[in-house]
């Protein structure tokens, strides 16, 4: 019986009586199946010796185990020292007879393990060396790691390895769908535990784990790439028709660039780009954008503007086929902010430019690029610089220069300006040259001297820049021999020198402070003849009235036209002195060209024709592209007329109101930048206007302005604003500096004064200054200091040239020729034009209160809005629900375009407005004044 009373079989032996016992036990052969270590589990009884009386001596308490390898059975023939001593067994339990009473036997159970086996199989022996021993059970067995799964890799089942210390390296292999990323591999201990899992797989693309194994994405998932992740639900725009994808092609009319992962969702080219915007400054364009509403779903947008010239009936043609580069700044393609310049473009010619979106997915899809066209005219401009200048002969006292038209002469060429000097005394004095072609004698210079040489041409919209200097000397001089004639002349030269010193130094004094000698057309005072050289003389224009009989003068400076090369068309308007007609005027082998004709009326006095000649005498004076240019006078037949170039766009103020918020910031400073010049040109010559103002501009179809109303009784009679002063004289009150309107003082300053009142009136399109203040209180509140607030939408740099011109000490006012070089730096950085804030002047911090039109008084949303004149958008603010002057308080620009306010001027006028109000109504921040 065992322990559990279970009857068993056992091998005894109990010979403890007899000495030298050697008894035997074998096992048959036992085929050893791989196995490299075998393990050997003995349970046996054994009975204490001391249980047993008189055996001392000879009973033992233990017994052998041994072994015996062999390929095949070989039985009984194996001899008892062939085997080999596994361990002599002893036993932790033994039993007395008192045990044998309850029949119950303590077993014992002991292992040993033996190896490494080599051979098929094995024999195992037990000797009994006198013992009392009965052997119940003998398991023989050996030990393997269980196959397993683990980190996606399967390692099937390994038998241990030799002996007790030893570990079995074992090399799992990837379950299916998934790949390896470091070798699997787990060692199998000697007691058939795996240990160091090392490695390990990941699933495929298009699969994921799930329990061990890797499983296929769903329909309308992916996988792009095999390893840990989950499968993704595919992209916005994308779809998988199967499972297991391992990309989510794009839905139709989407696509993915190249560089974009498979996550990307996909997305599609732009829609076009929106809102072009264009502000032409000569032969230049800013052009700008906003971005298109649809940008695919992608932020890579980018522009390319196509540039295309269009001339009358032939189709347009790209702008890389004219001969003078058109560039392109920052670039052409590729911008990535939505603005662009040209340079370059022709002058007086139509462009039309596409502004192109773009993103990476463009070039896949079909569909044509889409883009906004802007089109545009390009104003008039000066010729490009001429070039290569050189000498083609060269004497002692002459040399004969030579030259190429300019790349673009932006118009018909009128004249090349020769402009030379002495190398060595370049800070003293130069002279200039005209010359109809590209060739120039240049007479009258020193024998052996080194001179230096310039070159610019001249059309109707004024000078271009001078070419780079070229460096000529005259050849050496022959000995002369002196006799009383030379000497005369010598003397002669002398006294014409010194003439012409004292001319120059005059001419400096009254050049413009900040200028050196050589300046552009506006400033240079050199007197000139056509085709030979003269002497540097200053320049004045001439009073018509310094002569006795002024119809000599009008012949004198102008040219007689006969009245049937004039064709009278219609009336335009009515002047002082009888009506302004447009015509055409055909001159000998030239084409008709459109004229402004100002008519005298029938009955008039010999003093009323003299005035109104006088005008024509003046006119005829100048020459400056922002003049109005006269093209002569019919005066020996009836009616006596004045013909004028034609200004397709009639007066500044009445054109400026009908055009009411629809420039740029830009454009109107180009508007007054061509008024500057004018007077500039004007001042230079000594002409004081007295009646600068913006109904005395005229306006051409390029948006040139020019400076007219010359006439000498004009201010005095023909000017509607002009008024009655205490001292008798009639005068434009709003235009005229105080110490003109007091003191009679006019000057150029004066004129400063009046341009300063002009930028007003472009900047508030034609508001009339002062609004409806009377004349008197108008004197008033200038003389307290009061000053015309800053328009609506104004930029703060633009009201401080103002408040500058407007200085009380007409010395502090800027020059025209420095406001010229004002605006041209706003021009070039329009950023300067985008504060609102008025800035200090730089020449002296202006002293004048600032103020703004009170908005107390308006009552209503329809009141104010007829208050800034913008009364056409009453429907539009009632539709939005805007129908106290509370909610309009809280508008933001958003909010003004969303009422239909497309305009860009009007957006911006009715925008400051409502900031103003809003100044006005929570702080009372902004300063105001009842006008
Ligand atoms: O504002 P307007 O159309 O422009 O009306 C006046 C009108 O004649 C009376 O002076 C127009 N005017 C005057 N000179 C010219 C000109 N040279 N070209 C075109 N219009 C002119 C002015």
């Amino acid at each position: 019986m065992d322990e559990y009373f279970a009857p068993i079989h056992t091998y005894q032996v109990c010979n403890v009586m007899s000495p030298s016992q050697n008894n035997w036990l074998r096992t048959g052969w036992i085929p050893r199946e791989g196995a490299r270590r075998i393990y050997i589990e003995v349970k046996f009884t054994l009975r204490d010796c001391n249980s047993m009386p008189g055996v001392l001596g000879t009973c033992k308490e233990t017994f052998n185990l041994y072994y015996f390898e062999s390929d095949r059975a070989v039985g009984s023939t194996i001899r008892e020292n062939q085997f080999i001593k596994i361990d002599t067994i002893a036993a932790d339990e033994s039993f007395t007879g008192v045990d044998l009473g309850v029949r119950r036997l303590k077993l014992n159970k002991e292992v040993r393990g033996v190896g490494p086996l080599s051979r098929r199989g094995f024999y195992l022996a037990f000797q009994d060396i006198g013992a009392c021993i009965a052997l119940t059970s003998v398991r023989v067995y050996y030990k393997r790691c269980v196959g397993v799964s683990r980190n996606l890799a399967v390692f099937t089942d390994v038998v241990t390895g030799a002996d007790s210390s030893s570990l079995v390296e074992v090399r799992g292999q990837c379950v299916d769908h998934a790949e390896e990323r470091d070798t699997p591999k787990m060692y199998c201990s000697a007691e058939g535990e795996w240990l160091v899992p090392i490695g390990r797989c990941v699933c495929s693309a298009g699969f994921e784990e799930h329990r061990d194994s890797c499983v296929a994405c769903e329909v309308g998932f992916y996988k792009p790439v095999a390893g840990d992740g989950l499968c993704g639900k595919c992209p916005q725009h994308s779809h998988s028709e199967t499972r297991a994808a391992v990309s989510c092609p794009c839905d139709s009319n989407y696509y993915r660039a190249a560089d974009d992962p498979p996550a990307a969702p996909c997305s599609r080219p732009p829609s076009a780009p929106v809102n072009p915007i264009s502000s032409v400054n000569g032969t230049s364009v800013n052009l700008e954008w906003d971005r298109p509403l649809d940008t695919g779903g992608r932020s890579d947008l980018q522009y390319s503007v196509q540039c295309l010239r269009c001339s009358g009936e032939s189709p347009c043609e790209d702008c890389a086929s004219s001969p003078a580069v058109v560039r392109f700044i920052p670039r052409q393609t590729g911008l990535t902010e939505p603005w662009v310049t040209v340079l370059n473009l022709a002058a007086h010619s139509n462009y039309s430019f596409r502004i192109v979106s773009s993103n990476a997915v463009s070039h896949l899809s079909n569909e044509p690029l889409q883009f906004s066209v802007v089109n545009i005219t390009t104003n008039q401009a000066a010729p490009s610089e001429v070039m290569a200048v050189r000498q083609e002969n060269t004497s002692q006292n002459s040399v004969t220069l030579m030259w190429h038209e300019p790349d673009q002469p932006n118009g018909v060429i009128l004249e090349y300006d020769i402009k030379y000097y002495e190398k060595d005394h370049e800070d003293q004095t130069y002279s200039t040259l005209k010359s109809k072609n590209t060739s120039a004698l240049v007479s009258g210079l020193k024998p052996g001297t080194k001179y230096i040489f310039q070159v610019r041409a001249r059309t109707s919209a004024g000078c271009g820049r001078f070419s780079q200097n070229v460096e000529i000397q005259t050849g050496k001089a022959v000995p002369l021999r002196y006799n009383t004639m030379t000497i005369l002349w010598i003397c002669m030269g002398l006294v014409s020198g010194l003439v012409a010193f004292m001319a120059i130094i005059i001419c400096r004094k009254r050049h413009c402070g900040y200028s050196k000698a050589f300046q552009d057309s506006d400033e240079e005072k050199m007197h000139y003849q056509n085709g030979h050289v003269s002497f540097p003389d200053a320049r004045f224009y001439i009073d018509p009235h310094t002569y006795e009989d002024p119809c000599q003068a009008v012949h004198e400076f102008a040219r007689e036209i006969e009245a049937s090369r004039i064709k009278i068309e219609k009336i335009i308007g009515s002047g002082e002195f009888g009506e302004v007609c447009y015509g055409r005027m055909r001159l000998p082998g030239k084409r008709d060209i459109p004229v402004a004709l100002k008519t005298l009326k029938a009955g008039y006095t010999e003093k009323q024709k003299r005035d109104f000649l006088a005008e024509a005498s003046i006119m005829a004076q100048f020459d400056h592209p922002n003049v109005i240019r006269l093209e002569g006078v019919v005066t020996q037949s009836k009616p006596v007329m004045i013909i004028t170039e034609y200004m397709e766009n009639g007066s500044l103020d009445s054109f400026l109101r009908r055009h009411d918020g629809q420039f740029t910031v830009i454009q109107l400073v180009g508007l007054l930048r061509g008024i500057a010049a004018g007077m500039t040109y004007l001042s230079d010559l000594g002409y004081i206007h007295r009646d600068l103002a913006a109904r005395n501009i005229l306006v051409n179809s390029n948006l040139v302005c020019k400076v007219s109303d010359f006439g000498l009784s004009r201010v005095l009679e023909d000017d509607p604003d002009a008024a009655y002063t205490t001292s008798g004289g009639k005068i434009p009150i709003r235009w005229t500096a105080p110490e003109a309107i007091t003191y009679r003082k006019f000057s150029s300053s004066s004129d400063v004064w009046s341009y300063g009142v002009v930028m007003w009136e472009v900047m508030s399109y034609g508001e009339r200054p002062y609004w409806n203040l009377t004349n008197r209180d108008v004197i008033k509140s200038v003389e307290e200091g009061y000053r015309l607030p800053a328009p609506m939408g104004c930029p703060a740099a633009l009201h401080t040239l103002m408040l500058d011109c407007w200085q009380k000490d007409r010395n502090e006012r800027p020059r025209f020729c420095q406001i010229v070089t004002v605006l041209d730096k706003l021009i070039r950085n329009p950023e300067n034009l985008k504060s609102m804030d008025t800035l200090c002047s730089l020449n002296s911090p202006p002293l004048m209160e600032r103020a703004a039109p009170d908005f107390s008084s308006c009552n209503s949303v329809d009141d104010w809005l007829d208050t800034i004149k913008m009364g056409r958008y009453k429907e539009h603010f009632a539709a939005g629900g805007y129908h106290t002057l509370g909610h309009v308080v809280s508008m933001n620009q958003g909010d003004i375009q969303r009422l239909g306010v497309t305009l860009m001027g009007h957006q911006k006028k009715i925008m400051s407005s409502v900031q103003l109000m809003r100044a006005q109504v929570l702080n009372k921040s902004v300063p105001s004044v009842h006008v």
